[in-house]
């Protein structure tokens, strides 16, 4: 058997347009146990097929307490699922689960449509977003550290790669050559990674301002709110599709005044969480998280409509936890205000009183952060810094 079946996993072959895609979701899996968290996974799964450019889908949500070793799916599931690619003329199969490359081989043998998992899809999205040397950098180091356990029994050689969708991941040379050379690009990225890093660390060493990071699940409003913070007319990206940012990007905002002047912060923009999203991936994208961990204080933003408000809590405090930042002072900012009801909103007061409510679209509670942002700065950061600054200047003397 020949690798390129692995990448034949991806859109890469076909522009995403043109698929017309069935969605299996699942749930009943020591893994997946909980029905409830599943079906938004599902839900996750059509926002991230429409970021990735597929517009036609359907779905199917099948109970799978023990997945087939071979096929994720039993015979049963897979006559089902048949079926209806057939009836809905469907040529790409989209499983919410992460599939081993023989279970992807051998659904696509039975099925004859391409097939893909959710980790493939999102990693096609993180090509087809990259937009700056690092966030490129980052995605390859994703693309590779994912491919590379998976090779295994391959035989090693990665070849064939289409046009269109995705193709904006390693390029064909590397896909021509084989593991020790995934091995030294690996080493390599890394290395290179590295340096992005240090060159952001000399640009720290200077700074003298404070920094606060927004860090949410992914289309909760960051960006959005780095808009309504600055006044710059640069904006940065901010749309309805999943992982719209993917590098770090810091912006100088007014935070208020001191003794009649104005005083300023930086706030940084960072890439979103996302459930179900292994630890290696998000490892690679260490360079812009780092950001987050060299924040004073991290701005938590939230989407308070979202259905899965509690579970993209828990998966934000998990992330901040293996960056190992959860003792950082953080400013709960629940974000899309306009979309809550009431009696939810009176309960999420309830529970985080110190939050901050607004809706970065209508503009509307920016100021209140603002406010907080200064409140910080006064309490915290121009205390410590001026102290520094003065025992400074006392060892001159
Ligand atoms: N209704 C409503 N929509 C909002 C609000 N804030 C942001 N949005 C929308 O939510 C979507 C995502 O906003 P972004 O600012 O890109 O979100 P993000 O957290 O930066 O997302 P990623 O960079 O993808 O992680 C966009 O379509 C925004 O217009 C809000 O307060 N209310
Ligand atoms: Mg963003």
């Amino acid at each position: 058997m020949d690798a390129s079946s692995l990448y034949s996993h991806s859109l890469r072959t076909v522009e995403a347009t043109k698929y017309i895609a069935l969605l299996v979701g699942q749930y009943g899996s020591r893994e997946f146990r909980d029905k409830r968290v599943q079906e938004e996974s599902l839900r996750e799964l059509y926002h991230l097929c429409d970021t990735a450019g597929i517009s036609m889908m359907q779905d199917l949500f099948l109970h799978i307490h023990s997945p087939d070793p071979g096929c994720f799916l039993n015979a049963g599931m897979i006559e089902t699922v048949k079926e209806s690619l057939g009836e809905d003329k469907c040529n790409l199969l989209v499983v919410d689960a992460p599939l081993k490359p023989n279970q992807l081989r051998n659904l696509e043998e039975r099925l004859k449509v391409r097939v893909i998992g959710r980790i493939e899809l999102i990693l096609d999205i993180f090509a087809m977003r990259a937009k700056t040397r690092a966030a490129a950098l980052q995605v390859e180091l994703a693309q590779l550290t994912y491919i590379l356990p998976r090779l295994t029994g391959l035989g090693g050689v990665l070849s064939r790669l289409g046009g269109g969708i995705g193709t904006r991941g390693p390029g064909e040379t590397m896909l021509e050559t084989d593991r020790r050379h995934i091995r030294r690009r690996i080493q390599k990225l890394k290395e290179e990674l590295v340096s992005v890093s240090k060159h952001r660390a000399n640009a720290r060493k200077n700074r003298e301002l404070p920094t606060f990071a927004l860090a949410g699940y992914t289309n909760a409003g960051k960006s959005t709110i780095l808009n309504c913070l600055g006044s710059s007319p640069r904006k940065v990206i901010a749309e309805d599709r999943l992982f719209a940012t993917l590098d770090s990007f810091s912006r100088k905002v007014y935070i208020g005044e001191k003794y009649y002047k104005p005083v300023y912060a930086m706030v940084t923009d960072t890439v979103g969480f996302i459930r179900n999203l292994p630890a290696n991936l998000v490892a690679a994208f260490s360079s812009t998280l780092e950001e987050i961990s060299f924040a004073d204080a991290i701005i938590e933003v939230h989407d308070a409509a979202s259905p899965q408000l509690e579970d993209e809590i828990h998966v934000v405090a998990a992330e901040l936890e293996r960056l190992h930042i959860s003792d950082k002072e953080r400013i709960i900012f629940f974000n899309k205000a306009d979309l809550v009801f009431p009696e939810q909103r009176a309960e999420l007061e309830r529970r985080y009183p110190a939050a901050i409510w607004g809706s970065a679209l209508q503009k509307d509670g920016v100021e209140g952060l603002r406010n907080r942002l200064r409140q910080y700065a006064e309490d915290v950061w121009w205390p410590e810094h001026t102290a520094a600054a003065l025992s400074k200047k006392d060892r001159l003397y």
